[in-house]
């Protein structure tokens, strides 16, 4: 797995791949917004993305409000976007459908 940081054009060819998503302004990472049915449809995703980033020992920085959950996937141990950023994403995108 991609554990270095994703140059300019890799980083955009993987978002082109992931509706939604968008370069943070400020900061290295990418962001997205997902939105819910409820609090428990929300809470519940999060909790099947959980159990996902301690298996990928890769974890999300996110914050809930009922039923939208807030996004922010980086590497810290590489400063940056990597594959393993776009892996989560990946997972989040099909586990929220
Ligand atoms: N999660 N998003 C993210 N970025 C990391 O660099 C990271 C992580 N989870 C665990 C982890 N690194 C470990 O390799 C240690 O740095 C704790």
């Amino acid at each position: 797995m991609q554990t270095h940081k994703l140059d300019e054009a890799r980083r955009a060819e993987a978002l082109a791949g992931l509706p939604g998503w968008a370069p943070l302004p400020g900061r290295d990472a990418i962001g997205k917004t997902f939105r819910f049915a409820d609090f428990n449809a929300a809470f519940g995703w999060m909790s099947r993305v959980a159990l996902m980033a301690e298996r990928l020992d890769h974890h999300p920085e996110w914050r809930n409000v009922y039923n939208r959950v807030e996004v922010v996937l980086t590497t810290h141990d590489a400063g940056g976007v990597t594959g393993r950023d776009v892996e989560l994403a990946r997972f989040m995108d099909a586990s929220a459908r």
